[in-house]
């Protein structure tokens, strides 16, 4: 049987590290697109060349030429540009909704059949317009947010209850950005959850809050202390979790920014949401009763994405 083919559309930071991960994983043979040519000819190389000490079976190759990503599994699309200190993430939508038309129109030409995850910011907006542009099925284009930002908030909570980063689970529902919501009462350690471990006096609710903030604000403080570019080990590592669960129909439970038409009494949206990832792409939302505060904080984030998307269709005319 053939290897599976991952297209990685941006062979920069993240794109570059999707690569190694990917490599590293065996999950199958790589094409690294970018326009900059040079850059995914010289990382495919760089990373191919580490193949004889770490050990893997995997081609590489670097390309300018959309044809190169035909028949492709999966394609990873990280191409636009980053944040700077200062900037939001909404700052990019400009460039990064011209990037995501010739993205969406390359696979839609030479990869129709891929399952197609986005990480471009603003990511909702973004996954909703390479969607629009490319015309695959909404079950196979989806944006990864969620399991960064929950790995974000896992991390920080490893931290404060002092156990390992094994043991704790974290959600975080809604748009990725300041208005994403990490829920407490269903995240754990080992099963326990948040507001159980404060009555339990393992932390105090001020604390709990100030983690949450931080999780919100977990790529800013990233940007910041890079200068030069947003955070891409742990991106890139989200990513091919979700493209490791569809290549292997693993059926993981992951939240990620996934067409809702219906469920969390949305009519056709892209938002961050728990979702089942499998053989078909997305096989489910899993749509949660929330509770009155969980809901206004939804609706918020909600907001906050139609907001975005209608300033995306402003801006072009075949978005509409
Ligand atoms: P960077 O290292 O600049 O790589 C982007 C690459 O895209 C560059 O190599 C560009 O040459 C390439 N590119 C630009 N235009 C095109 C095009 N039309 N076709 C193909 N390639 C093109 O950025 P990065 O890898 O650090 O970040 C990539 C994106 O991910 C940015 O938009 C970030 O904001 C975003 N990001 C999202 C998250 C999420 O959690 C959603 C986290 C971190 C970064």
């Amino acid at each position: 049987m053939a290897r599976p083919k991952i297209a990685l559309i941006g062979a920069g930071q993240i794109g570059g590290t999707l690569a190694h991960l990917a490599a590293i994983k065996e999950l199958g043979d790589i094409v690294l697109f970018d326009i900059s040519d040079g850059v995914p000819q010289g990382k495919a190389l760089d990373i191919a060349e580490s193949g004889p000490s770490e050990k893997f079976d995997a081609h590489l190759k670097g390309t300018t030429s959309y044809e190169d990503i035909a028949g492709a599994d999966v394609c990873i699309v990280t191409a636009g540009v980053p944040r700077k200190p200062g900037m939001s993430r909404d700052d990019l939508l400009g460039i990064n909704l011209k990037v995501m038309k010739s993205v969406g129109e390359g696979i839609a030409a030479h990869a129709p059949d891929a399952f197609v995850i986005c990480i471009t910011n603003p990511l909702d907006a973004m996954v909703w317009a390479l969607r629009e542009f490319s015309g695959l099925p909404h079950q196979k284009v989806v944006g990864m947010a969620g399991v960064l930002d929950s790995a974000r908030f896992r991390h920080f909570l490893s931290l404060e209850f002092d156990v390992s980063m094994r043991d704790v689970t974290a959600f975080v529902l809604g748009g990725h950005g300041d208005t994403m919501v990490p829920l407490a009462r269903y995240s754990t350690v080992a099963g326990i959850p948040l507001p159980d471990l404060v009555k339990m006096g393992w932390t105090t609710q001020d604390k709990l809050d100030e983690i949450i903030q931080r999780t919100r604000d977990g790529g800013a403080e990233i940007v910041g202390l890079l200068k030069t570019g947003s955070a891409f080990y742990a991106p890139a590592t989200s990513a091919i979790e979700m493209a490791e669960s569809y290549l292997k129909d693993q059926r993981r439970l992951l939240p990620c920014a996934a067409w809702c038409d219906g469920e969390f009494g949305l009519k056709g949206m892209y938002v961050g949401v728990p979702t089942i990832i499998g053989a078909n792409g997305i096989e489910k939302v899993v749509d949660i009763k929330l509770g009155k505060d969980e809901q206004a904080m939804f609706d918020k984030s909600v907001d906050a994405v139609k907001g975005l998307v209608d300033a995306c269709k402003g801006i072009d005319d075949s978005l509409s």
